[in-house]
């Protein structure tokens, strides 16, 4: 690993001015200086959520809140893509409340997690779980979505709106943004991490949607992830079977999990959750409410994560369960990336749901107000835009508890500073994006020789061989001769 990065990369510090002298291979340690920040969290977690018999059915009002205030977003703009931020919002929920290390107050903290949202056509979904989350997002930013100069562009923006990671829309290649991100986390982690000091341990979160995995940039960037095995990628797939003109089935047939499968990631078609009775008795009732299958018996344990190549969470729309336990799966796994294949229903609650009316337009006021009526929330011009005290609550606790996690860290950095100070001084300075100051010593030499020192002769010209043809001198013929591509025969120098 060291080397393929440093042949990609060119600088990995010299082992013997970094103290213990960490392979790339042992970096992926579990997160052990933020177990205090993790138990705050979960205090404060506690204490703005009601009691875990409730737990289901109450997360399950906060992913309707958050489709409702995105599809609300859109329909203020009169403009934009409610039905993958709709299909998404499950995701986004576990994402933003349960699983992600962030600090809304400092966007930029180096080991934040970062998050990709690579389908860019549903960021009124980013934007929603950056206001509630407390982000420098107001309501009026959301009012302001698609407006020029607003903060909320109609794709994401990294320059310009806080807490967004990387600007997508292009399809696909927020994933290999994503790949890139995790590549430089293991590049920095085997640089800097030693034990008792995972100094550089955060995951790098992408979802995308069908249209990212149609595209070529995606799948480049995917083998090179698999090679790599970069363990602390996780790409979320909204596998919702709709793109813009209608089903997937017009164009995107492939098993895109053998595919992940076949570049060295995590990925097998086999279904590993099923959802509990709990959450399919919170499901919304109405139309989109459906037949579940039965609960998993809980006596018997999941397999083990190696049975497992492609997570897959079949009811994605409200098997939050099934979706955090794929999560950690996947977290788990720490030698290869994972692809979690979650099936949803684009623009889940609208009457249009599941085609692709709701890909690209405005569900329409009286969609919506049905919408919110069968989620339970308040109809009507007067509640647009209303964030209920309840749902707000678990997402300002996770504002509270960022910080403690990024307090935790630095205090981390503080001792480690002081066991490590070279390499404490590295890390400020590239994290300060300060060039060494060695910097001219450190850039490759190319000697030019203008003309030949008297007494040497000059040198023989090189042959002179396309690209192509480069290996034919060395390659030995039946009869023991080495052919040229003079001494091609004429018809197979024709057909290469
Ligand atoms: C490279 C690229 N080609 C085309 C588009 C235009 N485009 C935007 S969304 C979309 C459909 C994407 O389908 P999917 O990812 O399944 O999104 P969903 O319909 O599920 O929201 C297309 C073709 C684009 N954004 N980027
Ligand atoms: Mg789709």
């Amino acid at each position: 690993m060291d080397r393929v990065l440093q042949f990609n990369f060119g600088y990995i510090p010299p082992k013997k001015s970094l103290a213990g002298g960490v392979a790339l291979a042992s970096i992926n340690g579990k997160r052990s200086s933020v177990l205090e920040a993790a138990a705050a969290q979960k205090k404060a977690r506690a204490a703005a959520v009601p009691p875990p018999a409730e737990e289901s059915a109450f997360e399950l009002r906060c992913v309707n809140y958050i489709r409702i205030l995105a599809a609300e977003m859109v329909q203020q703009a009169n403009s934009g893509h409610p039905g993958a931020a709709m299909g998404c919002a499950p995701m986004a929920h576990l994402l933003w409340a349960k699983v992600m290390s962030y600090n809304p107050a400092d966007p930029k903290w180096p080991n934040r997690d970062r998050f990709v949202l690579s389908n860019g056509h549903a960021c009124a979904l980013l934007y929603c779980m950056l206001h509630l989350t407390g982000y420098d997002i107001s309501l009026d930013d959301l009012k302001q979505f698609r407006q020029l100069g607003s903060k909320t562009p109609g794709h994401p923006e990294n320059t310009h709106t806080p807490g967004v990671e990387v600007a997508t829309g292009p399809l696909g290649q927020g994933i290999a943004n994503g790949v890139g991100m995790a590549l430089g986390q293991a590049h920095m982690a085997g640089t800097f991490n030693r034990p008792g000091f995972d100094v550089v341990d955060n995951y790098t979160f992408v979802i995308c949607g069908d249209g990212c995995l149609q595209e070529g940039v995606s799948s480049e960037a995917s083998s090179l992830a698999g090679h790599l095995g970069l363990g602390r990628l996780i790409v979320l797939y909204d596998d919702n079977k709709i793109q813009i003109d209608g089903s997937t089935d017009l164009a995107f047939t492939e098993d895109v999990a053998k595919r992940y499968e076949a570049y060295g990631w995590q990925a097998t078609t086999r279904a590993s959750h099923r959802p509990n009775r709990a959450l399919a008795r919170a499901a919304p009732p109405g139309p989109v409410a459906r037949r579940r299958p039965a609960a998993r018996d809980r006596s018997r344990p999941l397999p083990p994560a190696r049975w497992l190549q492609v997570l897959c969470v079949e009811h994605g729309d409200d098997d939050l369960r099934g979706l955090l336990t794929a999560i950690e799966r996947a977290k788990a796994e720490e030698g290869k990336p994972t692809l979690i294949k979650v099936t949803t229903t684009i623009g889940f609650g609208s009457a249009k749901q599941g085609t692709e009316k709701v890909h690209g337009a405005p569900l329409g006021h009286a969609d919506l107000d049905a919408v919110k009526k069968q989620f339970g929330f308040e109809e009507g011009a007067a509640n647009v835009f209303k964030t209920p005290p309840d749902v707000g609550g678990v997402y300002s606790a996770c504002t509270q508890a960022g910080a403690m996690r990024q307090k935790a860290w630095e205090a981390m950095c503080v001792r480690y500073a002081k066991a490590h100070p070279g390499l404490a001084a590295e890390f400020a300075r590239r994290q300060a994006g300060k060039l060494p100051v060695n910097w001219k010593e450190l850039l490759p030499r190319c000697p030019i020789r203008r003309s030949n020192p008297p007494g040497v002769p000059a040198p023989k010209p090189r042959p002179r061989h396309g690209v192509a043809s480069l290996t034919l001198p060395r390659r030995p013929t039946p009869d023991g001769r080495r052919r040229t591509r003079r001494s091609r025969p004429a018809s197979r120098a024709k057909s290469s």
